[in-house]
């Protein structure tokens, strides 16, 4: 382990001929001498090695922990770290980092890279179990939220927001971990060459023969959710298996660290069993009973028992809904299409719910437990890992979601980095240069506006029951008709095509009604809410006073739960369950049970979800210092020691990169304290034995002399345009060579 050396171009800000196509090149250059990191500005550049770099470690963590000013040593994701800490400990301002790039870039290594970066700070001060705690959360937010796709085989399927709370001393005392907009559809589809949540294969994987059993689990090829497509096997090599069972193992052990006695642990296994046999129910059209018939019921049987559910009531809600019309219970039985998106709904309320509790009981466990004075005390700081910019042959609502947070927080990053700018510049006292950057407002009113904008829109169509993907893209053609940013497409597809501040992206609307809507009808919840596993249940559970409810019933259950099955009545002579069912239907009591509140969330549409977490994610980076991560892929292959200069500066338009570049270009890039300008330049514009007093008007007799205009000198700072630069450092460099020039001749003269 190593700290990497200093090296030219350390600060691309300051290079002074910098331009869209040098900066590419330049990254090449240093990548290719394994220089991963690059600052632009106060920005951090990360390109994504693909091979462990020996720069990492407890060692080199302490040498940037230690250093007195970051800018001595190398840029490193630890200096950001470092800055953060050292801003909030001795600034005591609360710090946002925000790492962005699209996927495969290293957002997740960088965030948990810092992670530990500052548990190794906050630990100097005191070691502490919850700082551990904190680095070990990771392994299980990535067992159940990440997945292989095609552009990374850990990708994460869900943005996160970890805030790190830190006392006066600089120890961390708590943190909490907020998720946003889980890609649920992966629990029942994913694309070709991609994989469901890693959990799933971690269990085939890693499970014991008796567990297997236990679950009533047979091989990973059986079911529909972890059947490779197209022939590929479940694991693409024993090496491939042998990584999956460690990262069963590992997630064990992180479940244990973190708090999670085993009975949860194999409660939440037997969910996910459960999702598996769920997932694998068919249906078939029975013409003698006039209703559908479930084709394989040992599935429904196996996942029944795991969730603790009556076999014949989750047959009933399967294949029929019920509703009261005016006090009456009206049943109607459901198309075969209608089955099936029920019970895939089902499979990703599941997911999804459990994932949150996950989330929550972590939270629980990490929480700040100091009293409360010293919370008052701490400060935060935040990491940011969401989805970047995504852009593929199919865009779907997912997309839609994901760009559009991207356009918010580049929103975010133009406005502070624009509004530093001006306020150095207000701060020297110098007149402003006039800088345009690209404001995407326009956009984000296209988005966010109500009542009408897209999502406003997207609402709208959803309350409406006559409403298809194809309305609401009418809808929208009628309403952006002159929106310079939204743009018509002639197809026979719902397609529609936004002008995003990276680039043009066509959407194709097919789903987005139904994904929006997420209604998981009330018949599947209060099933759930009546499941004899307690856990079920509090996934199911979403009055508002749920929270306190549970914690109480939470502490008393701990270690209460077994999942057990009901008991249900044996099954008759020739009797099936979807017969069963089909009584049940016709006697027009499919419930057994009295159908509880339809609680109010479940009818929230996605977006509104959506919506209402990125404002509050917004509401929080607003309130803190950002410093900003711009993580690079330098490959589309994922290998070591190539790098796609094509590729890469794609990447740096995405992000932003070059917007900031051109800002920082039209403005005055350089800035030097009055002092150093003096003591760097003096013998430009002053003999060289006269004592130069620090004050502007020397700094402009230095400047004049060098034949420069169009500079400015503020308060304490001289402000250069790159150029500048240059023209100094030639009249010193000719200074320079006059001198050796001089000597020689001295000396040749004396000889
Ligand atoms: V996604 O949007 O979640 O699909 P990320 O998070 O941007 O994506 P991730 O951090 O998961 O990408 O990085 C992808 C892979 O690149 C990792 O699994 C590592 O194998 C590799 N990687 C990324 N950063 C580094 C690094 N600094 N050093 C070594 C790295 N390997
Ligand atoms: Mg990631």
């Amino acid at each position: 382990m190593a700290v990497p050396e200093k090296s030219y171009g350390d600060d691309m800000a300051v290079i002074g001929d910098l331009t869209e196509d040098s900066l590419p090149h330049e990254l090449k250059r240093r990548y290719e001498r394994n220089i991963i990191y690059t600052y632009l500005g106060d920005i951090l550049v990360a390109v994504n090695p693909n091979t462990m770099l020996p720069i990492y470690g407890g060692e080199v963590g302490i040498v940037y922990s230690e250093a007195k000013n970051l800018k001595d040593l190398s840029p490193h994701i630890y200096a950001i770290a470092g800055k953060a800490y050292r801003n909030l400990i001795w600034g005591r301002v609360n710090q946002a980092i925000l790492v962005s790039g699209e996927s495969g870039a290293g957002k997740t290594e960088s965030t948990k890279m810092t992670i530990a970066q500052l548990a190794r700070m906050s630990k100097s001060q005191e070691p502490t179990k919850l700082a551990e705690q904190i680095v070990e959360i990771n392994p299980i937010l990535e067992a159940f939220g990440n997945a292989k796709t095609t552009m990374n085989d850990n990708s994460s399927r869900f943005g996160k927001l970890i805030e790190v709370m830190f006392n006066k001393q600089g120890k961390i005392i708590g943190a909490k971990v907020t998720e946003h907009m889980l890609e649920k559809s992966r629990v029942v589809h994913c694309g070709n060459g991609e994989r469901s949540f890693h959990i799933f294969y971690y269990m085939f994987a890693g499970l014991s023969q008796y567990e297997i059993e236990h679950f009533y689990l047979s091989r990973p090829e059986h079911y529909r959710i972890t059947d490779p497509r197209h022939g590929a096997p479940v694991f693409t090599s024993q090496m491939d298996y042998e990584a999956n069972k460690g990262g069963f193992e590992e997630l064990k052990e992180a479940m244990n660290d973190t708090g999670f006695p085993s009975q949860i642990v194999n409660i939440i296994f037997a969910i996910m069993a459960g999702i598996l046999h769920l997932s694998n129910i068919e249906f078939a059209p029975d013409p003698e009973l006039q209703q559908l018939i479930i084709v394989n019921e040992d599935e429904v049987d196996y996942g029944s028992r795991l969730l603790s559910l009556q076999a014949d009531d989750l047959v009933t809600v399967l294949i029929a809904s019920s509703s009261f019309v005016r006090g009456e219970r009206i049943v109607r039985l459901k198309s075969m299409h209608e089955a099936c998106d029920g019970r895939d709904a089902l499979c990703k309320a599941l997911y999804s719910r459990l994932f949150t509790w996950i989330v929550k009981r972590i939270n629980q466990v990490i929480h700040v437990q100091d009293d409360q004075d010293r919370y008052i005390d701490a400060g935060i700081i935040s990491l940011l890992d969401m989805a970047g910019f995504e852009r593929f042959q199919v865009n779907s609502f997912e997309q839609l979601c994901i760009n559009s947070a991207n356009e918010q927080l580049q929103s975010f990053f133009n406005t502070y980095i624009f509004s530093w700018e001006l306020q150095e510049y207000q701060a020297e006292g110098i007149k402003q240069p006039k800088i345009k950057f690209t404001n995407n407002n326009e956009i984000l009113g296209l988005f966010f506006d109500r009542p009408i904008g897209l999502f406003a829109i997207l609402e709208d169509e959803c309350r409406l029951q006559m409403s298809t993907d194809g309305t609401f893209v009418d809808h929208m053609n009628k309403e952006f008709g002159k929106n310079d940013v939204y743009k018509r497409c002639k197809s026979r597809d719902p397609v529609f095509t936004i002008e995003h501040y990276a680039g043009q992206v066509t959407y194709n609307a097919i789903g987005f009604i139904e994904k929006n809507r997420e209604t998981l009808g009330t018949n599947f919840i209060s099933l759930m809410q009546n499941s004899h596993n307690w856990l079920i249940n509090e996934l199911f559970d979403d009055r508002p006073d749920s929270n306190t409810r549970n914690i109480d019933k939470r502490n008393s259950q701990w270690t209460v739960p077994e999942w057990n099955q009901p008991n249900m009545p044996a099954l008759g002579p020739g009797e099936t369950l979807s017969k069963r069912a089909g009584k049940k239907i016709k006697q027009r009591t499919n419930i057994d049970r009295p159908l509880p509140a339809i609680p109010n969330s479940s009818s929230t549409s996605t977006s509104v979800h959506f919506r209402n977490s990125l404002a509050s994610l917004m509401e929080n980076l607003k309130a803190s210092e950002p410093q900003f991560v711009r993580c690079i892929r330098a490959n589309a292959e994922k290998q070591y020691g190539f790098f796609d200069v094509k590729l890469v500066h794609n990447q740096l338009l995405n992000t932003g990169v070059f917007e900031t570049t051109r800002i920082r270009k039209l403005g005055y890039p350089t800035r030097m304290h009055m002092q150093d300008f003096i003591n760097r330049y003096k013998v430009v514009g002053f003999p060289v034995t006269e004592s130069v007093e620090i004050n502007p008007a020397n700094c402009d007799r230095i400047l004049q002399k060098a034949q420069l205009y169009d500079y400015q000198i503020g308060k304490s700072k001289v402000f250069l345009k790159y150029w500048h630069v240059d023209q100094l450092n030639m009249c010193l460099e000719k200074f320079i060579s006059d001198l050796r020039l001089i000597q020689t001749t001295i000396q040749m003269y004396l000889a």
